[in-house]
C-alpha cells in the first residue's frame, strides 16, 4: 500500500499524519471485549503490582498497562491488520517496517493517569538504532475527547532532533522521561500543541522524535488505546545494550524510591 505523496509530505513536515478507519466500529469492539477479558483472567493470576492503575491499592486492580499473551495476540490479527499497518509504516519512512512490540492502555474513565511528554526515542536512545528506524502507531479504540485525555502533539517538534529529558516518578513507581516545562513553553510558542481527538478505528503514525503525551481522564469516557511499535527489517538495535538502558532505568528507581523511604523516616520520627 502505498500512501500519496500529499500524507507523505504531512508525515515529513508535521512528524505525525492520521489514517482513518484503520479498523471499523465493530472490530473495535471486538478488540475492548477480548483487552477487558484478557485483564479479567489476569486479576484472577497475580499481577505485577506496579503495572496496576492504583499500585497496592484494592481500589482498583485493573492494569495501566496490557501487554497480551501469545494466544489473544493471535486472536488480535483477526480484527487488526497489523501487515496493512507494516505497509503505511513503510511508506511513509521508505524502510521496510515490521512490528516488534504491542501493548495497550487503558487509560479508564475517571482514573487514567496522564502521560507526561515525550519523545519515544529518549526511551530507545543508547540502544544503537537510529530515530529514523522507528515509527509508532497509536490506535484510538474509543472515541478519544480532549477531557477524557486524548493525545496531544507538538506539531513539527520531531525535526529539533532529541531534546533533553529529565527523570520523574510516576504514582506507580515507575519512572518516565520528560523534558521540562519551561522548555515544552518555549517549544509550544513554535510548535503548535495539537489535540488529536480521534474517532474509534482511526490511527497517528507518528516520528520517535515527535514530541507527545497526554492529560488524566476526568471524564465519564474509557479512552482504551492501543501503542504498535515498530523497527525497521534490517535494523542497529542491540539487545544487550537495550538491557543495559533498562537497568539503569531500574536502578535509577530504586535510588528515588530509597530518597523517598528515608524522607518518609525523617518525616515519621518528627512527628512522633
Ligand atoms: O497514551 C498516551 O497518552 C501516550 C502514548 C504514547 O506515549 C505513545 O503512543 O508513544
Ligand atoms: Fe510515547
Amino acid at each position: 500500500m502505498s500512501l500519496t505523496s500529499y500524507r507523505k509530505n504531512q508525515y515529513n513536515r508535521n512528524g505525525f499524519v492520521t489514517i482513518n478507519n484503520i479498523i471499523n466500529k465493530k472490530k473495535c469492539n471486538e478488540v475492548l471485549k477480548l483487552v477487558n477479558n484478557f485483564q479479567k483472567q489476569k486479576n484472577s493470576k497475580k499481577i505485577h503490582q506496579l503495572d496496576k492503575n492504583h499500585s497496592f491499592s484494592k481500589i482498583d486492580n485493573s492494569q495501566k498497562v496490557v501487554i497480551l499473551d501469545k494466544k489473544n495476540n493471535i486472536k488480535l490479527e483477526k480484527y487488526i491488520n497489523f501487515k496493512k499497518i507494516e505497509l503505511i509504516a513503510s511508506s511513509l519512512t521508505n524502510l521496510n517496517m515490521s512490528v516488534w512490540f504491542k501493548k495497550f492502555y487503558p487509560k479508564n474513565c475517571f482514573d487514567g493517569d496522564n502521560e507526561f511528554y515525550h519523545q519515544d526515542y529518549a526511551y530507545h536512545v543508547g540502544k544503537n538504532a537510529k530515530n529514523s528506524e522507528y515509527i509508532q502507531c497509536f490506535i484510538a479504540l474509543e472515541n478519544h475527547y480532549i477531557d477524557a485525555g486524548c493525545l496531544k502533539v507538538f506539531k513539527g517538534s520531531h525535526k529539533l532532533g532529541l531534546i533533553k529529558h529529565y527523570t520523574v516518578m510516576t504514582r506507580n513507581g515507575i519512572s518516565k522521561l520528560t523534558p521540562s516545562s519551561q522548555q515544552l513553553k518555549k517549544i509550544s510558542k513554535k510548535n503548535k500543541l495539537v489535540n488529536l481527538e480521534l474517532k474509534a478505528g482511526s490511527c497517528v503514525f507518528f516520528n520517535y522524535n515527535l514530541i507527545h503525551g497526554s492529560s488524566s481522564n476526568a471524564s465519564e469516557h474509557n479512552q482504551l488505546r492501543m501503542i504498535v511499535q515498530l523497527l525497521a527489517k534490517n535494523n542497529n538495535r542491540d539487545k544487550l545494550k537495550n538491557k543495559a538502558v533498562w537497568k539503569k532505568r531500574n536502578l535509577n528507581e530504586i535510588k528515588i524510591l530509597k530518597k523517598i523511604i528515608k524522607l518518609k523516616n525523617r518525616l515519621g520520627k518528627s512527628i512522633n
